[in-house]
């Protein structure tokens, strides 16, 4: 019989582990005794985790070992493996660039003909070459890549880059910019419907904590003859609360906000005569 437990595939160690257990966490998904187990099942929900290296989780999703993982654009691109890309995560974000020693010029992709460019994505390389009619030699390499132009062994690099230091400290400048890449959540294409539908319901959770996550739950006094000037300034989740304060002619009004423009609105609430403004966080908003 089919089992009816969705299976997860994330990075064992490395940049997206605890941003990929923490998106569990905020889904009140209980992974409890992790240790150095490969596989482990969550306590309160139909999930199982398989901790493996990232590079790994394209092909276990696409065969279907795991049915879902958590992983980065350019591994999945570089795989070149058939994925349904579920949500963007808006972690692990980086850029994938060509870079060249720094005291050399540049103007264009075009000057790279003939070049030997070093990189651990060369499918990506390659693609990019292709699409702008140019070829180089392209030489793999694991790791550290920024080093190989120090020791003559390629003219420019392909690689991640995220504050650029170090490619900095290598002598090298980014010239150009290939792809923008983060954690995405994939999803096997040929998942049950069992499966989705837990799926969907981890998708809700996160749904609700991230849009908790951009608002906030705001309370403040204000005299009555300033209540309608102040609802004006207040789009709620559906409308404000309004309930009337002990002292004569005065109410409380309750609502949920926006965090863009935060101190904006505060200043224009208080402006139009609200007082004792208290502001607190939603951990979850179901709408
Ligand atoms: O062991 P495993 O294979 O699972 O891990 P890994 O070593 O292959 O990957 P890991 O943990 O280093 O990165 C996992 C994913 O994080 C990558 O596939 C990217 O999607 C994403 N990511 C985000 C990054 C970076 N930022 C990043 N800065 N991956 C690597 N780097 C490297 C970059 O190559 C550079 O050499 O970090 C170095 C520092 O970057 P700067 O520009 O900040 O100096
Ligand atoms: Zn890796």
């Amino acid at each position: 019989m089919e089992s009816n437990i969705l299976r997860l595939a994330i990075q064992k160690k490395g940049r997206l582990a605890d941003k990929s257990l923490q998106l569990l966490n905020s889904a009140g998904i209980r992974i409890d005794n992790y240790s150095q187990q490969l596989l482990i099942k969550a306590q309160n929900f139909d999930l199982e985790l398989l901790f493996i290296r990232d590079d790994d989780i394209p092909e276990y999703v696409q065969d279907g070992v795991a049915d879902i993982g958590i992983v980065g654009e350019n591994v999945i691109l570089e795989s070149e493996k058939k994925l349904d890309v579920v949500k963007k995560l808006g972690f692990g974000k980086c850029r994938m660039s060509l870079a060249i020693p720094k005291q050399f010029e540049f103007n264009s992709v075009k000057e790279l003909e003939g070049k030997n460019i070093a990189t651990s994505y060369p499918k990506i390389l390659k693609n990019y070459l292709d699409k702008n009619d140019v070829s180089a030699n392209i030489h793999y390499i694991s790791g550290s890549v920024e080093i190989t132009p120090n020791i003559n062994l390629a003219d420019a690099i392909f690689d991640i880059v995220s504050t650029g230091s170090t490619l900095k400290s290598n002598g090298l400048k980014e010239v150009e910019i290939i792809l923008n890449s983060e954690a995405v959540l994939v999803a096997n294409k040929d998942i049950s419907e069992e499966k989705k539908a837990i799926l969907e319901q981890i998708l809700f959770r996160t749904r609700a904590v991230n849009k908790a996550k951009d608002n906030k739950y705001i309370m403040l006094n204000a005299p009555n003859d300033s209540l309608e000037k102040i609802i004006h300034l207040l789009p709620g989740v559906k409308s404000p609360t309004i309930m009337p304060l002990a002292v004569e002619g005065w109410s409380s009004i309750h609502t949920v906000i926006g965090e863009d423009d935060f101190w904006g609105k505060i200043d224009n609430l208080k402006s139009a005569g609200a007082e004792g403004i208290l502001v607190l966080l939603v951990e979850r908003i179901i709408a």
